[in-house]
């Protein structure tokens, strides 16, 4: 395209999207059959006309107009990423292709509206139209974030033909995401996960367009963050001094996950799950009593001392400079009452607050606090549905997680009408396995189907695919996982309307295969590659 036609580009799209393009172009999806694209693009076209590629003579290269360039760290190393997975694990086919008549593509040219952007958020805009043509095929993006998926895209279109020379046929795409948040959660309290499996999750990720890792980092079992202000909650609290993120860790992840365009959202869940806190941190957590004496035992943190939130308002600053996301997930699920119900300074707290026993309003007035820390912070908080559920005082903006399996479009009702955003994962639990192609139950579900007007679904943000660490550690997660997110990956990436289940499944085989070859590959030789694993 020209200099001039770029600036029509964003006009083009939105007619495009008005013209219901899907209808005309990704219905017939025709000759893209065998490729199996995963998350399906908005709008596909693809011509029967082959170009092909040669590994010594493609490069990816930068349109003269675009605002991000070679300084922009991002797509260089994208680049990199990129060339290795279409080139990295074949062998090299020195064929006669020069002689024959087939146009050679010699560049994916990228074009990027704005300027190279640091971290991705809520609300970047993760759009981009791929026109694959020879000798130079375009990729322009509002952002560096849609350029990444529009990278995953371009190289999901390239294959070997019968010669094994790589190939890709002309085509136009112009894709979106359904909705902005499209997480996955994993658990590394219940088993430590080494950097290197958090990667390779990573990785996964960005092959199926998540942006989200929902990193719930700790829980009773185990405490395996190192703080810097309370290096004890580790020490005591981790399974062994080595099985520990320390900062160096967690910024690896962090950097890790920015390059590929995902947010890092950490969870520290309180006032519950939380016994492993307790190790390092004296009189956090509730004493239990049994019979009116001291049972030994400890219950949720507790709620009543002003040294809870001294501790946690400074804990919470770390954890707030340490993650650059603008969210922190503060947990509020499954809280057990009991302890705090043996407690006779709880009651008489709760006597006087006017609580009676109600320990719902004893909760909320924890999380009500909590939240304002947060706040205070410039951090948004987002909350486990309880938290929602026994809300007395709830600050406004909170995300709300539904996660109970048990009417959960009743739960998303509720949310809605109350007017605040949410994330849905009820139908998606990864670590609960049963025989056969559960993903298709994954697959089948509308997020937004649920009782309320047009306006409370948008309250809809999207959604997570929780891996859940009981019985997963890094000897099973990624089998566990793949391809089975990848259904709810599409669900949160694709038009509403796809949702023929013949049609994904034959994708999908396509697109596990594809997982397994990249899987398979020796790490990309890159400066972030080196700088990663000098510490693992
Ligand atoms: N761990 C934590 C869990 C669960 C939750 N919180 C959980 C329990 C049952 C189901 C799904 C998730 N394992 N910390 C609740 C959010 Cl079915």
């Amino acid at each position: 395209m020209e200099r001039r036609g770029w600036r029509w580009l964003p006009v083009l799209l939105a007619l495009l999207a008005a013209l219901a393009v899907p209808k005309v172009w990704a219905r017939g999806i025709s000759g893209a059959e065998n490729l199996g694209l995963w998350p399906l693009p908005f709008a596909v076209k693809i011509s029967p006309r082959p170009l092909h590629l040669s590994p010594n003579n493609f490069l990816f290269g930068y349109s003269p107009t675009s605002k991000a360039g070679s300084s922009c760290e991002i797509l260089q190393e994208a680049f990199r990423r990129y060339y290795g997975y279409i080139f990295g694990f074949h062998n090299w086919h020195h064929g006669p292709h020069q002689l024959c008549s087939v146009t050679e593509l010699q560049q994916l040219q990228v074009h990027v509206e704005s300027e190279c952007d640091t971290f991705p958020s809520i609300s970047s805009n993760e759009s981009y139209i791929l026109h694959v043509k020879g000798p130079e095929a375009l990729l322009s993006a509002n952002t560096v974030w849609g350029a990444l998926r529009g990278l995953e895209t371009f190289s999901q279109l390239i294959y070997q033909d019968s010669y094994g020379t790589f190939t890709v046929n002309e085509s136009e795409i112009i894709d979106f995401p359904r909705f902005p948040h499209r997480g996955i959660l994993i658990d590394s309290g219940r088993h430590f996960l080494s950097v290197k499996t958090i990667f390779k999750t990573l990785d996964a990720m960005a092959f199926n367009k998540f942006n989200v890792l929902h990193w719930h980092i700790v829980d009773d079992q185990s405490f395996p963050y190192q703080s810097i202000t309370f290096p004890e909650l580790s020490n005591k609290g981790s399974y062994s001094l080595s099985l520990i993120y320390t900062p160096n860790d967690v910024r690896m992840v962090i950097e890790y996950a920015r390059m590929r365009g995902i947010r890092v959202v950490p969870e520290f869940d309180t006032p519950g799950h939380s016994q492993s806190w307790g190790k390092g941190q004296k009189d956090l957590l509730t004493p239990c009593y049994k019979k009116q004496l001291l049972s030994g035992t400890f219950g949720p943190i507790n709620p009543i001392l002003n040294t809870t939130y001294n501790f946690l308002s400074k804990f919470f600053k770390e954890i707030s400079t340490v993650f650059p996301d603008e969210f922190i997930h503060m947990g509020g699920d499954e809280v057990e009452y009991d302890c705090w119900a043996s407690n006779p300074d709880i009651l008489n707290f709760m006597q006087a607050k006017g609580f009676n026993r109600n320990f719902t309003k004893l909760e909320s007035f924890y999380m009500f606090k909590i939240s304002n820390m947060i706040s205070a912070m410039k951090k948004r908080p987002i909350v486990w549905q309880e938290a929602f559920d026994g809300r007395d005082k709830f600050m406004p903006g909170t995300v709300v997680q539904v996660w109970k399996v048990e009417d959960y479009k009743a739960e998303q009702s509720l949310v809605a009408k109350a007017g605040f955003p949410m994330i849905l994962s009820a139908p998606w639990y990864l670590d609960w396995i049963s025989y056969g192609q559960d993903w298709k139950h994954y697959y089948d579900v509308e997020p937004q189907d649920f009782p309320g007007s047009d306006e409370e679904k948008k309250l809809v943000l999207g959604g997570e695919a929780c891996l859940w660490g009981e019985y997963v550690d890094a000897t099973n997660l990624t089998p566990r996982l793949w391809p089975r997110a990848s259904a709810v990956g599409e669900r949160l990436w694709s038009h509403k309307e796809v949702r023929n289940i013949e049609d994904a499944y034959r994708r999908l085989t396509i697109h596990r295969c594809r997982m397994v070859r990249l899987f398979s590959l020796a790490p990309q030789p890159s400066y972030k590659n080196s700088f990663y694993t000098k510490n693992i």
